[in-house]
């Protein structure tokens, strides 16, 4: 692809690309790592350096990299038909096939998806639909969608708006009108006293509470992540998604399960929904849909909304150029098949995601980590000055960046979201390679502790 050298690139880099969620004073500083190959479950950059990929890229490539099978249905799809649209009483077969699969493999109540190019376009079709849903129940004035503080719906206005990431809100005066927020699940900061059991109620209890201080006709949906994934890995107590779903059903609202990560076998179920159960009215689904190969989201519709939406809808005024665009089709439908084919989703059930959590386990013993917790293939370390302690470091989210860039030092790729390091690797990942993946972070981990130390930050 290219014959330049790290240093020219990095310098074109910040000369002229503007990065999503990037400081590029701090980029032009230090210049960007630059990703050149990948194969499996690791990343080759412009130095020659192999790095475990322990976040599946941006929590997508469940199939790992080198699939020559995906690309060999895109390559396919762009010979066949490149481009056509699904507008104005069109289809092409790859949009058809993939929305049958969708419907194969998400729980009964969805036989029907609307295809975007992304996980927030999936959000953004929500808001919509929820309120054309209600106008066409005859209830114009519930429209009032109900988020989670620290939750992560996408980056559009709807996107941000539903998501409760306060520096985007900041940047942009969001939300838009008729979206708010309560508390988020999250035993280790917010617990305080309350077992996670009761703490899980406790938090559940707050969307009644927020839905009788808004009037319960008002309200037309609420929307959650089964686990936040950027919001830090935060993984519900048990209590919490069934008492959810009893509020939603108590007030007649819909719920949306927002799987764009936990979809496709994340958590060691088809859809988060499943592991938590509950039974979603709608369902924004991405990322894993094509492993990351090409870009391609939706929205699954259960029978309740999309029997109104069909029967007196009329015509739905929305839609996207790349909505379902038929090469990301032809990949998303290769994908499914492939995670059906190869028991992708029952090998993390039955053995991948017992062993990750044994090996995550372990690295609760580190002085530096208050809490190891995992679901599936999902994993997260709370670190902190001092253990036992659910106790946070004075300034949040300077240990957390050393430790990340430590990981990358040892050749693994783990996020920190403030000083909460996060791990999403590909589920083809095998035991071996989660062992490396442990390992790794371990080092990073004692490396991180030595300059804690040294400089005494607590
Ligand atoms: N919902 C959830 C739950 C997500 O995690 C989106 C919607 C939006 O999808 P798109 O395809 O529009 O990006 C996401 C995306 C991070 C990070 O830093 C997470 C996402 C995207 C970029 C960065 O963890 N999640």
């Amino acid at each position: 692809m290219t014959s330049r050298t790290t240093a020219e690139l990095q310098a074109l880099d910040a000369a002229h690309y503007l990065h999503p969620f990037t400081d590029h004073r701090q980029l032009a500083a230090r210049g960007a790592r630059v990703i050149t190959s990948a194969d499996g479950v690791w990343l080759m950059d412009s130095e020659g350096h192999r790095i475990l990929d322990g976040m599946a890229g941006l929590w997508c490539v469940a199939l790992g990299y080198g699939r020559k099978e995906l690309a060999e249905a895109a390559h396919r799809q762009m010979l066949e038909l490149p481009y056509y649209n699904s507008f104005f009483q069109c289809a092409h077969p790859p949009a058809i096939e993939l929305a049958q699969r969708l419907t194969e493999v998400t729980p009964p109540q969805f036989r029907h998806v609307f295809l975007t190019g992304s996980g927030s376009e999936a959000n953004d079709t929500m808001v919509r639909l929820v309120r054309h849903y209600w106008r066409l129940r005859g209830e114009p004035g519930r429209n009032v969608i109900i988020g989670r503080w620290n939750g992560y719906h996408g980056s559009t206005m709807a996107g941000a708006s539903l998501g409760g990431m306060q520096p985007m809100h900041e940047q942009g005066g969001l939300p838009i009108p008729g979206i708010v927020h309560i508390n988020q699940p999250y035993w280790f900061e917010r617990g305080g006293e309350l077992s996670p059991a009761e703490f899980g109620l406790r938090a559940a209890r707050e969307l009644a509470e927020k839905i009788e201080e808004l009037g319960p006709r008002r309200v037309a949906a609420f929307i959650g992540e089964p686990v936040q994934g950027a919001g830090g890995v935060i993984i519900p107590p048990d209590t919490y998604w069934p008492e959810i779903q009893r509020i939603c059903d108590h007030y007649g609202i819909l719920l949306v399960s927002d799987e764009v990560i936990c979809g496709f076998g994340r958590t060691g179920s088809w859809f988060g929904c499943e592991h938590f159960g509950t039974r979603p009215d709608l369902m924004p689904i991405a990322k894993a849909m094509s492993s990351g190969y090409l870009p391609i989201g939706g929205l699954m519709v259960a029978d309740r909304v999309a029997e109104v939406l069909i029967d007196k809808g009329g015509e739905f005024a929305h839609g996207f150029t790349y909505s379902g665009h038929p090469a990301a089709c032809a990949v998303a439908v290769e994908c499914i098949d492939i995670l059906r084919r190869e028991r992708v989703v029952e090998r993390v059930r039955d053995e991948l995601a017992g062993h990750f959590a044994a090996r995550w386990a372990s690295l609760a013993a580190h002085p530096l980590v208050g809490e190891a917790r995992s679901v599936g293939l999902l994993g997260a370390l709370e670190l902190v000055p001092a253990r036992p302690a659910r106790r946070f470091f004075g300034k949040r989210g300077e240990v957390g960046t050393i430790c990340r860039d430590l990981c990358v030092e040892n050749g693994v790729v783990s996020r920190a979201v403030r000083d909460t390091m996060i791990c999403a690797p590909p589920l083809v990942i095998t035991p071996a390679e989660i062992d490396e993946l442990v390992a790794r972070i371990g080092r990073a981990l004692d490396q991180t502790a030595a300059v804690v130390a040294r400089e005494r930050r607590v």
